[in-house]
């Protein structure tokens, strides 16, 4: 008799902007049988269930449907987008207290369910609504994942790719640290082909600060982004696709997440952007990348910063 897989089941909490997207990108991409949809908004999420599901005659069946607390109880991986956006002139820490308040009110029926699974955050500031989610939850630091700094990274591998005319996936880069503000580029490794970034610019007369550019032009793409249309979605909808990707088909796929620190970079007790190896257990492996001194301190910053901020607000 054929063996029937059990359907990998994904709760996601939270149909704005980057909710609804990173769900079209999941039927887009065949990703998951199983996707549960739940909000506050629960008409609005009722017709973006049906919605979706139109697309699903054209890319993967898939059931799709307006969900409540007890049905997170068998998911595999729950994703949290819900929370505030950013305003213009907010920086991603400026949503911390409003933001703790809205993941409280998701993580406590989460866990009364009985769910056993991943949890995926992506509502800002991640790193900190990912220690949050840790803690709130009880669960091992193996199942509490942030999304970190992949968009980041993406943007540099996007930068780069342009001005070296190549495509962005084979650029090897990270951006490291905060989703945020304090967030750096790890110059000291960024490469394409083995070569590296710095060196590419060398080469091509272009002297150290075009390096501070690319560093700026990436830091501040959101700023710009939410300045002109509102708010970013399509960028972040489609990397946590790939992240929930990853863990669901067991990939063991390095991505750079916001994962607990565990003596890395001599860090402890916070989540914070670096590669990480996941899988269908969640967190399988936490790469410490390498850093040169100047980098390192930029870790050690970034890590400050948050903490600041945590300190106060779990006050
Ligand atoms: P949005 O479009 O306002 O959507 C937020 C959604 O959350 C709305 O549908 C709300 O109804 C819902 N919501 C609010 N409170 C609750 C609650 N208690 N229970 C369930 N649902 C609730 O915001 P958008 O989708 O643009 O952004 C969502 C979050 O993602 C924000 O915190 C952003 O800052 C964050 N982003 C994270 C990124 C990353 O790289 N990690 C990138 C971009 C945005």
């Amino acid at each position: 008799m054929a063996r029937v897989e059990k359907p990998r089941k994904v709760i996601l909490v939270g149909d704005g902007a980057v909710g609804s997207t990173f769900a079209f990108s999941m039927v887009q991409q065949g990703i998951a049988e199983e996707l549960g949809i739940i909000d506050i908004a629960k008409e609005h999420v009722q017709g973006d269930a049906i919605d979706l599901a139109d697309a699903t005659p054209w890319t993967y069946p898939k059931n799709i449907y307006a969900a409540d607390y007890p049905d997170c109880k068998d998911a595999d991986l729950i994703v949290i987008t819900a929370g505030a956006p950013q305003k213009p002139g907010e920086t991603r820490l400026d949503l911390v207290n409003k933001n703790l308040k809205i993941l409280s009110s998701i993580v406590e029926p989460i866990v009364e369910s009985g769910f056993d699974g991943i949890f995926l955050v992506v509502a800002n500031p991640v790193d900190i609504l990912t220690h949050a989610t840790w803690k709130m939850s009880g669960f091992p630091k193996d199942r509490v994942i942030g999304s970190g700094t992949s968009l980041d990274t993406g943007r540099l591998q996007k930068v780069i790719g342009k001005m070296e005319h190549v495509d962005p996936r084979s650029v090897n880069a990270y951006m490291l640290g905060e989703h945020g503000d304090t967030e750096f580029p790890v110059w000291s490794y960024n490469n394409v082909g083995g070569v590296k970034v710095s060196d590419w610019i060398k080469a091509h007369g272009m002297d150290e600060s075009k390096l501070e550019d690319i560093h700026k032009e990436v830091a501040d793409m959101a700023y710009d982004i939410i300045n002109k249309k509102g708010a970013t979605f399509y960028g972040i909808g489609t990397a946590s696709a790939m992240i929930a990707k990853a863990i669901l088909n067991d990939e063991h796929r390095v991505l750079p997440l916001s994962v607990a620190m565990d003596g890395q970079y001599g860090l402890h007790d916070l989540h914070i952007g670096t590669p990480a190896v996941v899988g269908r257990k969640g967190l399988e492996q936490i790469i410490e990348m390498p850093l040169s001194d100047d980098e390192q301190a930029k870790m050690e910053a970034s890590a400050k910063q948050l903490k600041e901020v945590m300190d106060k607000a779990f006050k």
